[in-house]
């Protein structure tokens, strides 16, 4: 089939796809210890490959479209795709993304996080608060019928109304056995345009939401995106699955379901 041609997926493949989504969160948990100063993004790359190696997993990105390592881990102006290096090491005040993907048993858990590396600068805490919290509100419009522009709306209006702005040259996306397919899920957009949303569809909510403007650059390397004007920019990203009534977050962390819950 495809990639491009939009699947719903039968309850027991939105099984698999929850064992992968809970592998992938229970590994962003294993690699949060290590985020600290002194620590190389290579030293975390190595963790989560050994590591989801050893839970009988593979890591998607690695080799991906001839991607060389096997998580993006991108530090304060790189918005996404930074490619871990023994040469990078993380300092106090820094930001960082860690994106994981691993795949269980054929099936891909996509998710990210934005982590502090020791105490943030003010505008860090709020740029990162207020990403995660355009996901969230992302994730919240996520229901049978309502429309796929609905979710970019909710994170847009939100993003500039704290003065932040966001990244448009990079979607959210469906997922499955594939990797990227089907729909695409842009972060800005119109309230009641894009794809109806229905039970069984799958996909990605993962906002880049930029200090300033909301243009990137690629780096010489081809893969490294980073803000034009090399000002901050965070991410945060889930996997969710469409129910006969809402939305399942296929990848929450222990941590989150308890902030949920509250
Ligand atoms: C050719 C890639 C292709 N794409 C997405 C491919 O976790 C991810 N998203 O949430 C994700 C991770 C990777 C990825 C790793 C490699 N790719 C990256 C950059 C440019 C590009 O263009
Ligand atoms: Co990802």
């Amino acid at each position: 089939m495809a990639p491009e041609t939009l699947v719903l997926l039968s309850s027991r493949e939105i099984a698999k796809m929850r064992q992968a989504g809970r592998l992938a969160a229970e590994l962003l948990d294993h690699l949060e210890p290590m985020v600290k100063p002194g620590v190389s993004t290579l030293e975390i790359n190595d963790e989560a490959e050994r590591w989801t190696q050893a839970h009988g997993a593979k890591s998607a990105p690695l080799g991906y479209q001839g991607f060389p390592m096997s998580i993006c881990t991108s530090v304060n102006e790189v918005v996404c795709h930074g490619i871990p290096n023994a040469k990078q090491i993380l300092q106090d005040g820094d930001i960082i993304n860690i994106d994981v993907t691993p795949i269980l048993d054929s099936y891909h858990g996509d998710t990210s996080k934005t982590f502090f590396v020791g105490t943030p600068s003010p505008t860090a805490q709020k740029l990162v608060e207020v990403t995660r919290e355009c996901m969230m509100r992302g994730i919240a419009e996520v229901k049978p019928e309502a429309r796929i522009g609905d979710i970019g709306a909710a994170i847009q209006e939100y993003a500039e109304a704290q003065g932040f702005s966001v990244v448009r040259d990079f979607v959210g996306h469906g997922i499955n056995r594939i990797f990227h397919t089907a729909p695409q899920v842009p972060h800005y957009g119109k309230r009641g345009k894009g794809k109806r949303i229905r039970p069984g569809m799958v996909f990605t909510i993962e906002p880049m939401i930029n200090e300033g403007v909301w243009e990137v650059e690629i780096l010489a390397d081809k893969w490294t995106a980073l803000t034009r004007d090399r000002k901050l920019s965070a991410q945060f990203e889930h996997t969710v699955a469409v129910t006969s009534d809402g939305v399942e977050i296929l990848t929450l962390r222990e941590e989150e379901a308890l902030i949920e819950s509250v």
